[in-house]
Order: structure tokens, then C-alpha cells, then sequence
């Protein structure tokens, strides 16, 4: 392992300008790298590096050897564009492979793949590993829901891979056309590229009857296909170690943390070529945990929050999974929220708008369980928009500029 981290780290450091830079900057050479312990000494990449070195400065062969070009879904600015050689591809079909067989998928299965096709690593992502395992993908994409349902229902695939945000549209569409969605093939579904909480997921497996398995991945370090929950291993995801090597750091020092300890998730790639990355920090927090079953890689928690999507409201921090988690304990909540957050009278103000009917303990719950007092508003089903790929339900009005 520490062979190929050093090779990799070699890659990177030999081949771009940026990286060079960056570790001379900090008094490194991959020469330095002895031990694993060694990794610390060397320097972060942000998302704001890929920006900065937009479109190919993080790329580490000439462009003529690339074979295909995604990027990350940022609300803002420039994308982040990353690369992948003919390898690299051949090494991503393999991991979605090895995912959604840990998942339960099978060579023969016929998979409905609803991530969206495009620059968004979703879909295509998806699609490689099904047809790498030998699997028939049926390449849905997102949108057009009524078409999704008739197919679902008439090409009866035992696997479904999308959001979950997008699964619960799902859900409702096959409820609207008279379907009761326990009963269609479906058994596995593999959901991610956004947050969503245990109750979120023990609720589409009661509504759909099916298992719902998380796969996490992200596009700077590849797309989907970095870890997934095993079917044998429920309630943790496996990282494919043998790729990228995972530390947890403390998200304001930066220090390395024990394996156990909540933190922020850095990765470090062994063998990617277009765009290798060193000590790359998701932003997302986790913990990692020992390897269990015979599969010798460590796992980690599902997300549990990003580090910049936390809202500090009155000065408590929470993060919107939390809230989440209260909504669908309430009986009377459906899982159709928005979170809003609103500076009034220099006081924050959280408000939680969310379909149901009936009567409702949330903002008590809130109140109880948080210390923070929030308006909770209850609307008709149907009433908050749909998404077809990540869900977006957080709008923190602070961050508004005055107009
Ligand atoms: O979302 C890749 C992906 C596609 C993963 C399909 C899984 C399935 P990006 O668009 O670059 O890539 O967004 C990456 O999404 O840093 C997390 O914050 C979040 N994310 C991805 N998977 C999960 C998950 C894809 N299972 C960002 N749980 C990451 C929670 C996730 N958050």
C-alpha cells in the first residue's frame, strides 16, 4: 500500500505544476513518504484548488490521453472538471462493480439506473459498473417520471440506483397510478449522492420493500464507487481501501484523528492517472471503523453531515440530517421538507415547512432535543417542488446578498 501511495503521490508530483508547487511549498518530496505516518506532512487539496487549476491544471497526463471528462454538480462558480483515462474508466467500471454485487446485484440482474446521464458522475457511473458485473442497465436517467414507473413496471428490474430524494418521487408517482410500490420487482435499491438520514432509509425500505443500501463517492476522487453499504455489513459503508486511502482530520486544525473520532474525510488516490489526487478533503464527516466479514478494508459511517452544512441558529449548531431524523420520527410528517433559515430583527429565525396532516410534536421535539424553537409550517401533500436528481432543502437566507 505504502508503495503505491508513494508511486501515486510520485504521479501527481512529477506531472502537475499545481501539486509540485504545493509540496515544495510545504518542504516535501514524495521521497519523504517512509511510513504512512509520513502522509500528514503532506498538503491538503480543497475543492477551491480544483477551481483555481479549472479546466485541466489538476490533470496529470496531456490531455490526448484522457478518455472521458465529468464534473461535479457546484452550485457556484466554475465547476470542478475532472478527467479519466482509458485506466481510469476500466478501474471505476470495476469498483460500481464490486458495489453493487456487495450491494446484492448479480451478474444477469436487469438494473434501472435513474441517476442523471451527463457531466454528473451518477449515471454514467453507474451504468459502467452494471455492465462491468454483466448486469442489463436500463439507462433511465432522471426525469420524466410517469415513463420511469410504466417501465418499472413493465420491464420488472430487480435493482433500481438513484437518489433517494428521487426514489420517494418514485414512490408517490406509483402510488398515483394505482400501484402499491411493495409489490413491483424491485428488491435492492443502491441510493446516494446526497445526504439522508437511517430514519429517510428505513423509510423507503418499509414504503418500497425493499433494501436500501447507501454508495458514496464523489466526483473529484472518482464519482460513485468509493464506498458502499454491503448487504452483509448493513449500517456501515466499506471504502475500497485498495484504491484510495482515507484519513478522518479534524475540520478546523487539520490534525489526523484515531480511527472511531468523528472528523472530516480526506482521500488520497493509489493508482488513478488523469487526476490523482493527494490528501483531497471531501468536506463530508464521518468516522472510520475496523473491517468486518472477511473483506479486509475499513468502513465508515454513513455521511453524517458536511462540514460546511452545518447551521449555527442562536448559536446552536445542528445539521440538517438532524432535523430530518425528528421529522420522520412524527407520524403525522411525510418526508417532503424545506429547511429555511432567516435573520429578522437580528435574530435568527428556523423554519421548517413539511407536508402532512394532523398533529405534530416537531417544533416541542425541536425545542426538547435541540434547545432551538423553530416555526413549524404543515402543508398539503404535493405542495413542496419534487427534485429528479439531489434534493435541495436548505436555504439559509444569512448567506443571501442584500439585493
Ligand atoms: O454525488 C457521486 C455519486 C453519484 C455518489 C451517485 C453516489 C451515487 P458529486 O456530485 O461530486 O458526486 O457530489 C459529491 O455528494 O462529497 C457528499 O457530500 C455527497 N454524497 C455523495 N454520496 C453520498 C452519500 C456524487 N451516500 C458529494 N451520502 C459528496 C451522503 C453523499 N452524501
Amino acid at each position: 500500500m505504502l508503495d503505491a501511495l508513494r508511486r501515486s503521490i510520485a504521479h501527481a508530483y512529477d506531472n502537475t505544476a499545481y501539486y509540485r508547487a504545493k509540496c515544495d511549498a510545504a518542504g516535501v518530496a514524495p521521497t519523504d513518504l517512509r511510513t504512512l505516518g509520513d502522509l500528514a506532512r503532506f498538503p491538503f487539496t480543497l475543492k477551491s484548488d480544483f477551481r483555481a487549476n479549472y479546466p485541466w491544471g489538476m490533470c496529470a497526463v496531456p490531455r490526448e490521453k484522457l478518455a472521458r471528462v465529468h464534473a461535479s454538480s457546484g452550485t457556484t462558480g466554475k465547476p470542478t472538471i475532472v478527467g479519466y483515462t482509458k485506466n481510469d474508466l476500466d478501474l471505476w467500471d470495476g469498483l460500481v462493480a464490486r458495489c453493487i454485487e456487495a450491494a446484492g446485484g448479480r451478474p444477469g440482474d436487469l438494473i434501472h439506473n435513474a441517476y442523471g446521464y451527463g457531466l454528473f458522475t451518477g449515471g454514467l457511473g453507474l451504468h459502467g459498473g452494471a455492465q462491468r458485473l454483466g448486469c442489463a442497465v436500463v439507462p433511465a436517467s432522471g426525469g420524466q417520471t410517469e415513463r420511469q414507473v410504466q417501465l418499472i413496471l413493465d420491464l420488472e428490474p430487480r435493482i433500481i440506483c438513484c437518489t433517494p430524494s428521487y426514489m420517494l418521487v418514485l414512490a408517490e408517482a406509483l402510488e398515483r397510478a394505482g400501484v402499491d410500490p411493495r409489490g413491483t420487482s424491485l428488491e435492492i435499491g443502491i441510493f446516494g449522492a446526497e445526504p439522508w438520514s437511517m430514519q429517510m432509509q428505513r423509510e423507503i425500505e418499509a414504503r418500497l420493500g425493499i433494501a436500501a443500501l447507501d454508495l458514496y463517492g464523489l466526483s473529484e476522487v472518482l464519482g460513485p464507487g468509493v464506498a458502499q453499504e454491503r448487504a452483509d455489513a448493513r449500517g456501515t459503508l466499506t471504502i475500497w481501501e485498495d484504491e484510495f486511502h482515507p484519513e478522518i482530520v479534524d475540520p478546523a486544525t487539520g490534525a489526523v484523528l484515531a480511527d472511531g473520532k468523528e472528523g472530516e474525510l480526506v482521500f488520497t488516490s493509489l493508482s488513478k492517472e488523469a487526476v490523482p489526487i493527494i490528501r483531497y478533503r471531501t468536506g463530508d464527516l464521518t468516522r472510520l471503523h475496523p473491517p468486518v466479514g472477511g473483506v479486509p478494508f475499513r468502513r465508515m459511517d454513513r455521511i453524517l453531515g458536511r462540514s460546511d452544512d452545518m447551521l449555527i441558529v442562536r448559536g446552536v449548531n445542528i445539521f440538517p440530517r438532524q432535523i430530518e431524523e425528528l421529522i420522520l420520527e412524527e407520524a403525522a410528517l411525510s418526508s417532503h421538507y424545506r429547511i429555511d433559515v432567516r435573520r429578522e430583527n437580528a435574530r435568527d429565525e428556523l423554519i421548517i415547512t413539511v407536508e402532512g396532516t394532523g398533529v405534530n410534536a416537531l417544533a416541542e421535539r425541536m425545542k426538547s432535543r435541540y434547545g432551538l424553537s423553530a416555526t413549524v409550517t404543515v402543508v398539503e401533500a404535493g405542495t413542496l417542488p419534487r427534485s429528479e436528481g439531489k434534493a435541495r432543502r436548505v436555504f439559509d437566507h444569512r448567506k443571501d446578498k442584500p439585493a
